[in-house]
């Protein structure tokens, strides 16, 4: 097991993503991972905030891929895949992944995932996968409208030793078999809320009606409009489901 092999716990802290690229710098090997029980500036895409209360699961792993660019990006696409696997061992239940990044149960988002890869010379160095889990967070400490917990929607406690353990077992198998070269591809689409969905995607002022069709090799969202032209969407886009189980892209341009 090389996720987890190393677990650096913690109480509260700033941010985890944090931690683990202050401790990469420092040369810690690949697998460490840092969890903390709350953290006061969680952070999620493009500057916004990941509100992290306690009860929630807070953690980053420090990666070391020796992959192309393009495989990166895929990775931090298909990450939300062992953690949606995860809540759904524990919680029996089935979660949808909001592309790029959100897991939902029953419509709400519980997990998060934020990736962040640091550099050197225009090569990457090393990733921080960072995963925020609302497990048993009190829905009332979460300011965000969509957010949800798995204690709330689940109705029970969840045992957060046993889901670490899970949710550590599935981003290893995950991270192990993508290094070989496996993508899960099909299974990613199993759980997607946004591939074959009728979509809407904003793109600042104009708005694009179409069909989520695919992932891209490197993880971008490939939709058709309504009037047959095809997009790419990368992974600074945001997808919002409307009414219709539709999707729109918040912020960013289409390319
Ligand atoms: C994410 O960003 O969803 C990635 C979140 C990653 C958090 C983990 S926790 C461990 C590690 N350390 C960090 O500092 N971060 C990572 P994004 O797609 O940008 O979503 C952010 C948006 O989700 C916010 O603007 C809110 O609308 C909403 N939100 C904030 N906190 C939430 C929560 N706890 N549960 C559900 N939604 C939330």
């Amino acid at each position: 097991m090389l996720v987890g092999r190393r677990v650096l716990v913690k109480g509260e802290v700033d941010s985890t993503n944090t931690i683990a690229k202050a401790l990469a710098l420092e040369g810690e090997p690949e697998g460490t991972v840092i969890t903390a029980t709350r953290q006061s500036g969680g952070r999620g895409r493009t500057g916004r905030i990941w509100e992290s209360p306690e009860g929630g699961v807070y953690l980053s792993v420090i990666l070391r891929p020796d992959l192309p660019a393009q495989d990166l990006t895929l990775l931090t696409v298909l990450s939300c895949l062992p953690v949606a696997q995860a809540i759904e061992e524990v919680c029996r239940a089935v979660p949808r992944i909001k592309w790029p990044n959100d897991v939902k149960l029953e419509g709400k988002k519980v997990a998060g995932v934020l990736v962040e890869t640091c550099y050197r010379g225009g090569e990457p160095r090393f990733l921080v996968m960072g995963v925020g889990v609302n497990l048993n967070t009190d829905p009332a400490t979460l300011t965000a409208p969509e957010a949800g917990s798995l204690r709330a929607i689940c109705g029970k406690d969840i045992d957060q030793e046993h889901f670490l353990n899970v949710l550590l077992f599935k981003l290893d198998d995950f991270y192990s078999r993508f290094k070989k070269g496996e993508r899960d591809l099909d299974l990613y689409e199993r759980y997607s809320e946004s591939l074959g969905q009728d979509i809407e995607v904003r793109l600042g002022d104009q708005k694009v009606r179409g069909k989520g069709m695919y992932l891209d090799a490197d993880g971008s969202l490939v939709f058709r409009s309504d009037d047959g032209m095809v997009y790419r969407a990368t992974s600074v886009h945001d997808v919002v489901p409307l009414d219709r189980g539709q999707v729109r892209f918040e912020t960013g341009n289409v390319h």
